[in-house]
């Protein structure tokens, strides 16, 4: 069971996914969202960084569909979202969001330097669509150390907490926004 701050944090990563706000994830949402990170990283449609952006969104998808759709209409509402959010991500983080999070990382690295900085921050934000307005702010709120970057380290923490913690004051709930 997920508990209420929980339950808005997922409410908040089901909006943001659904970023065609049709109300629904479905397949779309995710290639947009690829696509997104595609354009800023300026990746060519027929390159094989691009390929592999699509093929990792593709994959989360059909996970996504295969637990997270139980009545098979290629869209999860909320409902099913938070669902699936309180069962099978418990047992399958580090296969599917851990993972997910680790190719973020890279993907938003743009100069590969294993730390994010507020710029590169921002194209993260860019790819989910993500209001620009409140990025410096929460930027300070996940840099954990302040050390003006988050680290890989940072960002595996964030991303766990953001899923699991169930403390108010964690900064990770800000992870992908005001929730
Ligand atoms: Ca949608
Ligand atoms: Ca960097
Ligand atoms: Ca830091």
């Amino acid at each position: 069971m997920l508990t209420d701050l929980q339950r808005r944090k997922m409410t908040r990563f089901f909006r943001v996914y659904d970023i065609n706000g049709s109300g629904f994830i479905e397949e779309s949402d995710y290639m947009r969202i690829a696509h997104n990170f595609a354009q800023m990283r300026g990746f060519k449609p027929s390159s094989t960084e691009y390929a592999r952006l699509e093929t990792k969104f593709q994959f989360v998808w059909d996970y996504m569909r295969k637990f997270g759709d139980p009545n098979r209409d290629y869209s999860v509402s909320l409902e099913e979202f938070l669902a699936y959010a309180s069962s099978v991500m418990e047992d399958n983080y580090a296969a599917v969001e851990g993972s997910t999070g680790n190719f973020l990382f890279e993907l938003i690295d743009g100069d590969s330097d294993g730390r994010i900085t507020l710029d590169e921050f921002r194209l993260f934000y860019r790819g989910y669509d993500i209001q620009d307005t409140v990025v410096d702010h929460i930027f300070r709120k996940l840099d954990l150390n302040a050390d003006s970057v988050i680290s890989a380290e940072e960002f595996s923490q964030l991303g766990y907490d953001f899923h699991h913690s169930d403390d108010p004051d964690s900064p990770a709930n800000w992870f992908f926004g005001p929730f």
